[in-house]
Order: C-alpha cells, then structure tokens, then sequence
C-alpha cells in the first residue's frame, strides 16, 4: 500500500493545499488504498507537498508525477472514456489552475491580514515560545516569495482579481449544468478542480475570489457533489 505524506486536515477540509487535496481526492476516485502520514515539504523528494512512499521505501513527489505512475501501475479506469480533445482541455485546465490560480490564491492568502490570520492560527501551536512569532515571519516570507512569479509582482490586486475572476468563470463554463467536468461521471480533472475550488468557498474567511467563486452559480453545488461522493466522511467547517 502506498503512503500518502503531506500536512494534518484542517476546516472540515481534505487538505488546506489544493494539491494535497487533489491528489487525495484522486486516490479515493481511482480506489487506490493508500495510509496517511504527517510529511513536511522539506521531507518531500522534491522539497514540496504531498509525495507518496512506496513499500519499498521509494519516494515520488509532485501530483502530476505520482498520478501518471499510479495510472501506469494501475490503469487510467477514471479517464478511459475522455477523448484525446477533452484530454487537451485536461491540460489547459491543469495549467489554468496549477500555473495561474494556484498562484494568485495562494499570494493573497499568506499576504492579506484577513486569511493570514486564519492561516497564522494553524502553525501556531507548532512554533516555539519566544521564538514563535519570528519564525512564522520567516515562513510566511518564503511562502510570499514562492507564490511571487510575474503573473503576481506585475500585477496590482486589483488586476488579480480580474484575472481570478476570468479564469473561474471559465471553469465555471465549461462545467455548465454537468454534473462532471467532462459529463455525468467524474474524471481525474474533477479531483484537480475540487482540490483547488474548496480553497476559494470553504475556507473561513471571505474574499473577493471566494465570492466570484460562489456567484457562479454552478461551483458551490459542485463542491458538495463531490464532497458527499468522495468525502462523505468530513464536514466542510466554513460552509459560508
Ligand atoms: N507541482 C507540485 C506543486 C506542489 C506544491 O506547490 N506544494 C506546496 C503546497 S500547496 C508546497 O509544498 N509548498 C511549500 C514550499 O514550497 O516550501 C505538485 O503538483 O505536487
């Protein structure tokens, strides 16, 4: 069995990582038995969360690495009836998310003060006394730089939300009224969008994107969708 190492649940949530959260989503969709276990990015082979652990011991991390191992190991069943043009969409999809979303989502929330605080709480019982606070600086500092690609630093929070607000909605489109991204039955690009959506609605604190989100119309109802089929055993916390 493999084990899946990445940080505890927190909100009623999969994962506060949106690719914690899809990769887990995944193994559950695929039917991959899988043990969990604390991990750390500085512990991951690639210095990121989640990696797997192999019962040989042998490490795999990033989520699109794993996934196309296990779809190696295991067969693809989930994406067996998608066509080569939705697996083009697949990968627009991906990148939208990973390449774009991921990064203005995750700036504004280890940078404004209203997530930050909700965020803050969470490490705060690991950090030492004293020390505590400066320490969570520095681990705020590095997150900030990470997420600081162009696409942030070139662009005011304004622009952000322009650009968040664009690229949901054209989830959010091609959704429609399908149940699935892609039709009546889920594929692996659902794990990829629940993963990633419930860091906008089912978070505890409000914003601009969490709204845009939720005005679509179709997520929040997603959201539960895939919530009671694959993650029936957890209770969002900040159903809002
Ligand atoms: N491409 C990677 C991205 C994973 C990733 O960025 N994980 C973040 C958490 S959401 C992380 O480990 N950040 C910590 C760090 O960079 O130190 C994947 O698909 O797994």
């Amino acid at each position: 069995m493999i084990t899946l190492c990445q940080p505890s649940r927190v909100w009623g949530l999969p994962n506060m990582s949106p690719f914690c959260a899809k990769l887990e989503t995944y193994l559950r969709m695929a039917k991959i038995e899988y043990k969990l276990k604390g991990g750390l990015p500085a512990s991951g082979p690639k210095g990121r969360i989640p990696y797997i652990k192999f019962e040989n011991g042998e490490k795999l991390g990033d989520t699109n690495a794993i996934i196309a191992e296990l779809k190696k190991r295991n067969g693809d069943v989930l994406n067996a009836s998608l066509t080569q043009e939705q697996k083009a969409v697949h990968l627009a999809f991906r990148s939208l998310l990973e390449d774009r979303l991921y990064y203005m989502m995750g700036y504004l929330r280890w940078k404004e003060e209203e997530s930050w605080k909700h965020v803050k709480k969470i490490f705060q019982p690991f950090m030492p006394p004293v020390v505590g606070g400066i320490i969570l600086s520095r681990i705020r500092k590095t997150f900030l730089e990470d997420f600081s690609i162009p696409l942030v630093t070139e662009n005011s929070k304004e622009d952000i939300y322009e650009l968040s607000k664009e690229a949901i909605a054209a989830i959010s489109k091609y959704l429609g009224e399908k149940p699935y991204f892609f039709g009546n039955e889920p594929t692996e690009t659902d794990a990829l969008l629940y993963g990633f959506l419930i860091q906008l609605i089912w978070v505890p604190w409000d914003s601009p994107m969490k709204q845009q989100a939720i005005e679509m119309k179709n997520l929040v109802p997603y959201c539960q969708r895939m919530q009671e089929r694959y993650w029936a055993d957890l209770k969002p916390e900040y159903l809002f």
